[in-house]
C-alpha cells in the first residue's frame, strides 16, 4: 500500500472545507499544466487556487531571464496564450527575433516580440533586487491571474541533461536546440540543495484542501519541485494529493516524458508514474485507453480513476479538471458547485 495517509487533516473526507473557500494547490509544469488549469479555473470559480511552478527551465537568452513554465501558466490563464504552439503569446510577431538573427545572436529558443517585453521586464525586476518570487506575484497581478503563481524557489536551480555522449546540456538546449535527440544518461537539478521554497511554498501547501500534481512532465516539471529540499515532507503531511498521468497508452501527450522516465528506470506508462508519486498520491487520474493498468496502479496503494485526459479544447480541459474535483474525498465540489 501507498505511504499516504494523509498526516495533516483540515478536512472530513466528503465534506466540504471548513473555510468555505476551499484551497486547491496545482504542481505546475508548463504546457500540460496551463491546460490542465485553464479548465480547472472554469470549472472551480470559487476555490482559492495557488500554483507552484517549476524553474528547473529557466534561461538566459540575449541577458533575458526566462521562466518559461511561469510564462505558459500566466499567459494561459491571463487568456493570452497560444494554444496551438503551447508556449509564447498569440498573434505574436518576430521582428526582433529577425533582428537578433542579423546580429549573428543564436535564434534557436524564439521569443516573441511582446513576449520579449515580459522578459526585458522581469530582468530588470530582478536587477532591481527583487526576488523571483516578488517578480512573479507582481507580474500574476498585472496580467489579472486571479491565482497565486509561485515559483518553487528564488534560488537558482537548472535541470541539466547528462547525454550517453558525454554532453553536459541545459534542458532548453535539449529539449529545442536538439530536438530531444540525444540519448539520455542521467538527468540533474543543479543547484538544488541550496534551494529553498520561495516565500509563501511551504504556507501554501500546508494550508491546502487540495493539492494535484498537474499532468506535467515528472522528470523535468514536476521532479525539480519535488526535489526542493522539504518540500516532498510537507507534501506528505497535506491532507490529499492527487495526480493526472501525462502519459497514455505509453506514450507522452507532449515532450520527450518517456525516454526521460526511461532514464529513471521507471515504466513509462500511468503505472509508472503512480510508482513515482506512490509516496505522496492517494489517486491517479489516468486516461481511459490505459484501463487494463488500473490494477496495477491499485496495487500501488493509488486509487486509480479512468477518464478521458486528452485536452483537445476547453470543453475537454474542463471534463479533466471536474473528474480530478470528482477523485477528491476532501471534497471542494459542493462548495464550488454552490458558488
Ligand atoms: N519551445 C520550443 O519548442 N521552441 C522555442 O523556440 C521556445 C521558445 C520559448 C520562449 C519562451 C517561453 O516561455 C517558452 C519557449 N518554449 C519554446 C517552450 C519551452 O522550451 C518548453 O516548452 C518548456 O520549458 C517546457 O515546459
Amino acid at each position: 500500500m501507498s505511504a499516504r495517509g494523509g498526516g495533516r487533516q483540515t478536512g472530513v473526507p466528503g465534506a466540504p472545507p471548513p473555510s468555505g473557500r476551499p484551497r486547491v494547490l496545482v504542481l505546475a509544469g508548463g504546457v500540460g499544466a496551463a491546460r490542465f488549469l485553464a479548465g480547472l479555473v472554469a470549472v472551480a470559480p470559487a476555490a482559492q487556487l495557488t500554483v507552484i511552478g517549476n524553474t528547473g527551465d529557466d534561461f538566459k537568452v540575449h541577458g533575458l531571464h526566462i521562466s518559461p513554465d511561469l510564462d505558459t501558466v500566466s499567459y494561459s490563464l491571463a487568456g493570452l496564450g497560444d494554444w496551438e504552439r503551447g508556449w509564447g503569446l498569440r498573434g505574436e510577431t518576430w521582428g526582433a527575433a529577425e533582428q537578433f538573427r542579423r546580429l549573428g545572436d543564436d535564434t534557436w529558443f524564439q521569443l516573441g516580440d511582446r513576449d520579449l517585453a515580459t522578459h526585458v521586464w522581469r530582468t530588470e525586476q530582478l536587477r532591481r533586487g527583487r526576488p523571483l518570487s516578488e517578480v512573479t506575484r507582481r507580474l500574476a497581478e498585472r496580467l489579472g491571474l486571479g491565482i497565486t503563481l509561485l515559483p518553487m524557489t528564488d534560488q537558482s536551480v537548472v535541470t541539466r541533461v547528462l547525454t550517453t555522449d558525454g554532453q553536459d546540456l541545459h534542458i532548453q538546449e535539449y529539449l529545442v536546440r536538439d530536438r530531444c535527440q540525444p540519448e539520455i544518461k542521467r538527468i540533474e537539478y543543479r543547484g538544488i540543495e541550496r534551494a529553498q521554497p520561495a516565500p509563501g511554498v511551504r504556507e501554501a501547501i500546508r494550508s491546502a484542501d487540495l493539492v494535484v500534481i498537474a499532468p506535467s512532465n515528472p522528470v523535468i516539471s514536476i521532479g525539480p519541485i519535488l526535489a526542493v529540499p522539504g518540500l516532498r515532507q510537507e507534501l506528505m503531511a497535506a491532507p490529499q494529493v492527487i495526480a493526472v498521468s501525462p502519459i497514455v497508452a505509453g506514450q507522452a501527450v507532449r515532450g520527450p516524458a518517456v525516454p526521460m522516465l526511461q532514464s529513471l528506470g521507471v515504466v513509462p506508462s500511468a503505472a509508472g508514474v503512480a510508482a513515482l508519486y506512490a509516496d505522496l498520491i492517494s489517486d491517479l487520474v489516468m486516461d481511459q485507453r490505459d484501463q487494463e493498468l488500473a490494477s496495477e496502479v491499485a496495487a500501488q496503494g493509488v486509487r486509480p480513476h479512468l477518464c478521458d485526459t486528452l485536452m483537445v479544447d476547453q470543453a475537454a480541459r474542463e471534463r479533466l479538471a471536474a473528474a480530478v474535483l470528482a477523485a477528491a474525498s476532501v471534497r471542494p465540489v459542493p462548495s464550488l458547485e454552490s458558488a
